[in-house]
């Protein structure tokens, strides 16, 4: 058994309605940073993501292409699966809510709930979005000019009448409203931690929970004309990885309750009013953090869409940019919790500035001195005066803010943090002006080139949870043993042994020039 603290951490799982879109690869890039964030800092980290494949938006879609609802899942599952291989995510499952566990999961967390007294039957009419998988109560929906009905989120909503089984939710007002108040950090961001008080203030009515309708679904325990309504079984999901309602003494029961559920502003309500009810009925350990990240936008802030022909194509953005760079970018540019744009010429812009400019020239510079001027190995630093112990200092402190900030889903303050020590150390640098040190004071430029060095190092290790595959480079180039690149190697700990040998540097981040734009 593992001694190191568990961390568990979650993306929602996506529909595999479609093709995975810039949004998805958004969350999964997102929450790949924190899952290797935390085990580069010492946790015993469990990371999931995967796909919700029940429900009528499913079948619907399906039965538009003319094909099964397995046969659809089945088919854009694996592109998800695709994706998050070409995003180097590091999750360590991918769960389908097909699967057998998931079906079993489904329906032992149906059973408590029903054990517990919060589910009966009787009929539901009201109004149902299809493409938000949600009922709505009917002053949250408009008619709009154009004659049709739509939800909250702009979806349309078409009207439904069916037997259904309820969940109690009307009798958790008082319990949800007790754990917002009693756990200020259970909703992320703030606003959406009002919107949910408020949502919740404002009165909950029971939820309808089962479907009749259609078939596309986890059969509801003893009454198999019912299928669950999706969020029962999606949410579910969640619980179903870590194996503790089918093995409660197996390998990844111990994770439950997650440390963070990282997830869209649009479900946030399914997952901060719904599930900890559906938890607290079951008898289940609440989540400790939901956060809800913003939507990333198209140029011109439109939302994304396929009639509109702005949709960012992840897969056609990595070709383009590399995959480093897209993950770099969204990371820093888009405020965590925020939503954010992302266009081809803001992504030029920001990663010449920060990687080739700004990290990338300044190893380059700083190594290829040392190769040239130091007989290829880091130097032995003299005595460090007041301005290269306050570079050091800076470096130092890193940890600590982004083991902060990182815990707060602050993802872009994490980085920000970084890249000001990258131009602090540009001005240190400059200031010292090594080169001219070469012939005046050798000593002074081999110390000098030294804490340079030693930065780049602390740098590359507290990049490799953002840009894994080019902090990696950068960590060869300083000649990082495998040993001593996660984060018990900053500071002190790790400091650059004088002596050891350095290759010249090879690019790590290559500067971006726009293609010629053809007339
Ligand atoms: O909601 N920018 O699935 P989904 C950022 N199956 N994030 C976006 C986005 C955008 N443009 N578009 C979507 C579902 N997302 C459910 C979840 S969890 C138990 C079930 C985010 O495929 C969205 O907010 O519609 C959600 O977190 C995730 O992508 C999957 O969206």
């Amino acid at each position: 058994m593992s001694d190191k603290t568990p961390f568990y951490i979650t993306t929602a799982i996506s529909y595999p309605n479609g093709k995975p879109h810039i949004g998805h690869a958004y969350e999964l890039i997102a929450t790949d940073a924190m899952a290797r964030f935390q085990r580069l800092d010492g946790k015993d980290v469990f990371f999931l993501t995967g796909t919700d494949e029940h429900g009528q938006k499913m079948q619907q879609t399906a039965r538009k292409e003319g094909i099964s609802p397995e046969e659809l899942a089945e088919r854009n599952s694996s592109e998800f699966r695709q994706m998050g291989k070409l995003l180097n995510a590091s999750n360590d499952d991918f769960i389908r809510t097909t699967e057998p566990r998931h079906h079993e999961a489904s329906r032992a967390i149906w059973t408590r709930m029903a054990d517990n007294g919060d589910i009966y039957k009787d009929s539901y009419a009201g109004w149902y979005s299809v493409r938000d998988e949600a009922y709505y109560a009917e002053d949250e929906t408009e008619v709009r000019p154009d004659g049709v009905r739509y939800g909250p989120q702009g979806t349309p909503v078409e009207w439904v009448e069916e037997s259904s089984y309820f969940f109690k939710l009307s009798a958790y007002q008082d319990r949800l409203l007790k754990l917002y108040e009693e756990n200020p950090d259970f909703i992320g961001p703030a606003e959406r931690r009002n919107e949910i008080i408020s949502f919740v203030k404002s009165g909950l009515r029971d939820l309808s929970i089962s479907r009749t309708t259609f078939d596309w679904g986890v059969k509801v325990p003893n009454d198999p004309a019912h299928v669950m309504y999706v969020w029962v079984d999606a949410l579910t999901n969640y619980v179903t990885a870590t194996g503790l309602l089918t093995d409660e003494n197996g390998p990844r029961a111990k994770f439950w309750p997650a440390d963070a559920h990282i997830i869209g502003k649009d479900i946030i309500r399914f997952h901060t009013v719904y599930w900890p009810a559906f938890l607290m009925s079951a008898k289940l350990p609440l989540p400790k953090r939901v956060y809800a990240h913003g939507f990333v936008l198209a140029k011109g802030g439109e939302k994304m869409s396929k009639s509109l022909g702005n949709v960012l194509d992840p897969f056609e953005l990595i070709e383009h940019f590399g995959l480093d760079a897209i993950r770099y970018y969204l990371m820093r540019e888009i405020s965590f919790g925020q939503d954010g744009f992302c266009s081809e010429e803001a992504i030029g812009i920001r990663i010449n500035a920060d990687l080739a400019n700004g990290i990338g020239n300044l190893a380059s510079r700083s190594l290829s001195m040392i190769v040239k001027n130091c007989d290829g190995q880091i130097p032995t630093p003299g005595e460090f005066n007041e301005v290269d112990r306050e570079m050091l200092a800076s470096a130092d402190a890193l940890i600590a803010i982004c083991r902060d900030e990182m815990g707060k889903q602050m993802i872009h303050k994490a980085l920000a943090a970084i890249i000001a020590v990258v131009s602090e150390t540009d001005r240190y640098f400059a200031g010292q002006e090594p080169w001219a040190l070469k012939k005046t004071d050798p000593e002074r430029m081999g110390t000098v080139l030294y804490v340079t060095a030693e930065v780049v190092r602390q740098i590359a290790i507290l990049l490799q949870p953002f840009v894994p595959q080019s902090s990696g480079k950068l960590l060869d180039l300083v000649a990082a043993s495998a040993d001593a690149r996660d984060f018990s190697a900053l500071g002190e700990a790790g400091r650059l042994k004088p002596g050891t040998p350095l290759e010249a540097p090879k690019p790590v981040f290559p500067r971006y020039v726009a293609p010629e734009t053809t007339a």
